[in-house]
């Protein structure tokens, strides 16, 4: 039992740049920053200081959209140098398509030509930058891409903008010998009213329409299944079972609230717990990634403890999750609710006629089935039990 819930590199517990970077800023700007804001290089110290594995970052979290060519090498140079000094690594990298007011009408989306075109070449560059340092996951949020009103934008003509800027980038990795997997952030809404695309099935549907479907996969987030009010577990395991889950993105959120973006495990410890245990459960190795943020009454010695809090939660769900597995009460009541019916047996698997006649012939007794107790109430309660620390 690693019951110290110390973050180790196996763990694979990455933060972006712009969550532990944070400025405490909010959403809707009604108040200023509470924290100064720290240059990548302090970002990377904190990170290692807390025991994070690595460092994700959109390209502008690192080099400012203005910068000149000499500034960004000199900051590539000193990011490098950091990396090294601290031994994380850069597993994913992505772009920011957002901030600038040129995407206030989306990026791949927007109905003007120009935004779209800029948006590729701003997307090509950020995916140099991120190949420059070693990321094999490129994330694509689509946070701009969408609409306020249906008037101003046909929905069919967003998906194939998409689309083809998809097939384009995917060629481009290729082009270039990247190795990039894609994946794909849903988000029902906020900062659009409606963003296209906006849960982790839509996105999942979607992929199957493009040219490399095999090279995109998606990223689903905690808090964004959540504002639409769905069991983020059942999203990913939909993911795994799709062979699409490239990557992660943990934080917490009240049900069908605004984006919130709170440490992973604060608030749903049910639905954090059954997601831990279906990652550790299926064995998915790829980066555990927190896109979260501090509160803003913190400092910096806050957003360390915001920062540990995140990974010793998934640690100590982890651990419960051990636990569930082990208990045998728990597993005896899980054995006899799967319980088997040899004699349906005949009933299952493929097709034949002579299976589907015999079927239609057989008689139910369907009050006898129904009468049936599951024992999901002690089952749940054994869970709350041992979750609470009582068992
Ligand atoms: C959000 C999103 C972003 C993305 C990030 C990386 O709600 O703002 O979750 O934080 O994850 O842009 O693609
Ligand atoms: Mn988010
Ligand atoms: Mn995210």
């Amino acid at each position: 039992m690693s019951a110290d819930f110390q973050p180790k590199p196996e763990h694979k517990f990455t933060f972006g740049l712009w969550t532990v970077g944070s400025s405490g800023r909010d959403q809707f700007a009604t108040m200023d920053p509470t924290r100064a804001s720290m240059s990548p290089v302090e970002l990377v110290r904190l990170l290692a200081e807390v025991g994070a594995y690595g460092v994700n970052f959109h390209d502008n979290d690192l080099i400012p959209i203005d910068a000149t060519p000499a500034e960004a090498e000199k900051i590539k140079k000193e990011f490098k140098a950091v990396l090294k000094e601290t031994g994380l690594v850069v597993p994913m990298a992505t772009t920011n398509l957002f901030s600038s007011a040129i995407f206030k009408d989306g990026a791949f989306t927007a109905n003007d030509p120009k935004v779209r075109a800029y948006a590729l070449q701003k997307t090509m560059r950020a995916m140099d930058l991120g190949a420059e340092f070693g990321a094999k996951v490129y994330v694509f949020w689509g946070g701009r891409e969408g609409t306020e009103s249906d008037a101003t934008k046909n929905p069919m003509e967003g998906l194939k903008h998409f689309r083809e800027a998809l097939n384009f980038l995917c060629e481009y990795s290729n082009s270039q010998k990247y190795g990039f997997k894609f994946a794909l952030e849903a988000k029902p809404n906020e900062p659009r009213g409606d963003i296209f695309l906006p849960t982790t099935g839509a996105m999942l549907g979607f992929i199957q329409t493009l040219d490399h479907p095999e090279m995109v996969g998606v990223n689903p987030e905690f808090a964004h299944e959540h504002m639409a009010g769905l069991n983020f577990m059942h999203a990913v395991a939909q993911a795994w079972d799709a062979g699409k889950l490239f990557h992660i993105d943990l934080n917490d959120q009240n049900y069908a609230r605004f984006d919130q973006d709170w440490r992973f495990g604060q608030q749903s410890w049910k639905q954090a717990f059954f997601l831990v245990k279906f990652l550790e459960d299926v064995g998915y190795s790829g980066s555990r990634h927190f896109d979260a943020h501090a509160f803003r009454t913190e400092d910096y010695e806050g957003v360390k403890d915001f920062a540990r809090g995140c990974m010793r939660s998934y640690l100590i769900f982890k651990e419960k999750a051990r636990q569930f597995n082990a208990d045998k009460e728990i597993q005896g009541l899980l054995a006899e609710i799967n319980e088997g019916d040899p004699a349906m047996d005949k009933f299952f698997g493929k097709f034949t006629p002579e299976k589907a006649a015999g079927l239609k012939a057989y008689t139910f007794d369907r009050n006898a089935i129904a009468a049936r107790g599951m024992k999901y109430e002690k089952l749940d309660q054994l869970l709350t039990e041992l979750m609470m620390g009582v068992r």
